[in-house]
């Protein structure tokens, strides 16, 4: 990212989050209550530990923000731990057995920590309810440019939903009626009914979410910087999140296993509008690393969580000896809520490609330069129909 920065800080267990997002421009109504329904929506979902039940996500708003509005300068948010309270003062038993899956052995292999707990501390996807909050802020600067973010949850373990009767736009509305974040009954269901089994085994499950991003603009990222790419930017902010060990653009592994006329998505016109568009989406709104303006498709596969009460093999770094693992309070399944985090990093990201576009310190100056922005019409995209002297 190159025009917004962020940067978060807390412990899983400490008195707070905190997050400072950077380079947003002046004059977005921005309040707490703008934050709300997103840090809500990352609490719910089932599979959830008992963690979620402690914790009512706030975030107060603590700099950047004058008579309502962003003044351009860094927003600092802080989000209390409700869980703090019970840790505080706390002589807490040393961690000396790393579980798999977690950064516990690499985390004190770099950081030469003498207890576990403080990798785990930081860790935690404790930390993305400040990343939630950040790119609820991002949203509601898209939103001004009636840019929208959503997300829905494909599968869960083995069970995959069949949603191809939905449109994309379906499939986000009716995912916010589902525990599961499932855009169909029948896939919450099976998804619900697999997250118990899971937890009656003793045991964990990941899955897939999917995140989409409606009426974005063509034009966003670029094909001439390697780092510009929107393609890279959106895949580094989604691998990014805890958990998350595979992304790809439109249905990316789908067509690598077919032929090139089977894949791209071929060009139209409308003949009255003068409008291009795509019979399509198989790219995912993605082309040479820039927005075709179709929408965009991002699906992220996230391993399932890896504390789980059926304990695996480790060691026990104060003995050397062979040991289970103990088991730490934690989530059996948080798809559901990863997908939530998936759209803040979304957010992120397609704001900072927004405003790289746009420039501007205020939001008066860049809302014009929107307005005027090319888009995908025969008017806009004026060709010289004479040859191109190449080094002259
Ligand atoms: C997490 C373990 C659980 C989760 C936590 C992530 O917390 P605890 O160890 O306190 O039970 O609930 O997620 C959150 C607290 C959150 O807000 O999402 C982990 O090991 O990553």
């Amino acid at each position: 990212m190159t025009q917004l920065r962020f940067l978060t800080s807390g412990e899983s267990h400490g008195p707070a989050l905190v997050a400072i997002l950077e380079g947003l421009p002046a004059g977005l109504a921005l309040s707490p209550a703008d934050l709300a329904p997103d840090l809500l929506r990352r609490q719910t979902g089932y599979g959830s530990g008992p963690r979620m039940k402690i914790e009512h996500d706030t975030a107060q708003i603590l700099g950047g923000v004058m008579a309502g509005h962003t003044t351009g300068a860094p927003i600092s948010l802080l989000i209390p731990n409700l869980d703090h309270a019970k840790w505080q003062g706390q002589a807490v038993e040393p961690m000396t057995i790393p579980r798999p899956g977690h950064a516990d052995l690499t985390a004190a292999v770099k950081y030469g920590y003498g207890d576990l707990r403080l990798g785990l501390e930081r860790a935690s996807a404790r930390e993305t309810a400040a990343r939630v909050a950040v790119g609820a802020i991002c949203r509601k600067l898209l939103l001004e440019f009636r840019v929208t973010v959503g997300s829905y949850v494909s599968e869960i373990g083995n069970v995959i939903a069949d949603l191809s009767a939905l449109t994309v736009a379906e499939r986000i509305q009716r995912a916010e009626a589902s525990e599961v974040r499932c855009p169909t009954e029948a896939g919450t269901e099976s998804m619900r009914a697999a997250i118990r089994a899971a937890m009656e085994a003793k045991d964990t499950l990941g899955g897939v979410f999917e995140v989409v991003a409606l009426n974005v603009p063509p034009g966003l990222g670029s094909h001439v910087h390697w780092d510009r790419r929107l393609t890279a930017q959106l895949a580094a902010a989604i691998m990014s999140i805890h958990a998350i060990k595979g992304v790809e653009i439109g249905e990316a592994f789908a067509n690598a296993q077919k032929t090139g006329t089977q894949v791209h998505d071929e060009i139209r016109i409308d003949l009255r509008t003068h409008t291009l568009s795509r019979s399509t989406n198989r790219a995912g709104g993605m082309e040479g690393g820039i927005t075709t303006g179709e929408p965009l498709l991002i699906r992220a596969a996230m391993k399932p969580i890896s504390t789980t009460l059926n304990p695996l093999q480790s060691v026990d770094l104060a003995t050397g000896q062979p040991a289970p693992i103990h088991y730490e309070r934690s989530d059996f399944c948080a798809v559901p809520r990863a997908a939530i985090v998936g759209e803040a990093m979304v957010c992120l990201a397609l704001a900072d490609a927004l405003l790289q576009k746009l420039g501007g310190d205020s939001l008066a100056e860049i809302k014009p330069r929107f307005d005027s922005l090319r888009r995908t019409r025969l008017e806009d995209l004026l060709m010289t129909n004479t040859p191109t002297v190449f080094w002259p």
